[in-house]
């Protein structure tokens, strides 16, 4: 059995981070929709090298995660395909470490191997986080310096497999709580 607060924190990251347009499942159109967030908040123009690396490096995200996850094929990953990919697969999946790295890299605008606040708000803002929840999470998430990649992966494990509610990885995609 999941327990709710698994289920409540993939709930979030499908609501949050993926299915954008809000009409309950992820597709293509979803991932779309979020480069162009993300070129709006950096200043990147449509036919700029950073925004077609962007728009390149989030749709070879959805390609893989619907031959992860849409179980049905249907061209979307509905929220029981979604939780039923982080439930069922394991962590180290092929599909989910490159969405670690993805996140981490998106993240990591510098180029300097860690992630600071400015960097991790940039992100969860074009997810529509507010700034009360990002600074909280923060907080929680970088004991007070910056997040490598060895820390992140940490962070990334509790954020998906923990049934803590305390476990400071939660915070990873900018929510304080469950
Ligand atoms: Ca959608
Ligand atoms: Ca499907």
């Amino acid at each position: 059995m999941v327990s709710a607060l698994r289920k409540n924190k993939l709930n979030y990251v499908f609501d949050t981070f993926f299915d954008i347009n809000r009409d309950g499942s992820i597709e293509k159109s979803d991932f779309e929709m979020a480069v162009e967030q993300i070129a709006k908040i950096r200043g990147y123009a449509a036919g700029d090298a950073k925004y077609k690396d962007t728009s390149e490096r989030f749709l070879e995200i959805w390609e893989k995660l619907r031959v992860s996850a849409d179980t049905n094929r249907d061209n979307a990953v509905s929220r029981e395909e979604w939780q039923a990919l982080w439930t069922i697969a394991p962590l180290d999946d092929e599909w989910k470490k490159l969405y670690m790295n993805f996140m981490f890299r998106l993240q990591d605008t510098s180029g300097d191997g860690t992630i600071d606040i400015e960097e991790f708000t940039s992100v969860c803002t074009s997810f529509g986080v507010s700034a009360d929840e990002i600074k909280k999470s923060f907080e929680k998430i970088s004991a007070g310096g910056d997040i490598d990649i060895t820390r992140y992966a940490v962070l990334w494990k509790d954020f998906f497999t923990a049934d803590d509610a305390a476990a400071p990885g939660n915070s990873i995609f900018g929510k304080s709580s469950f």
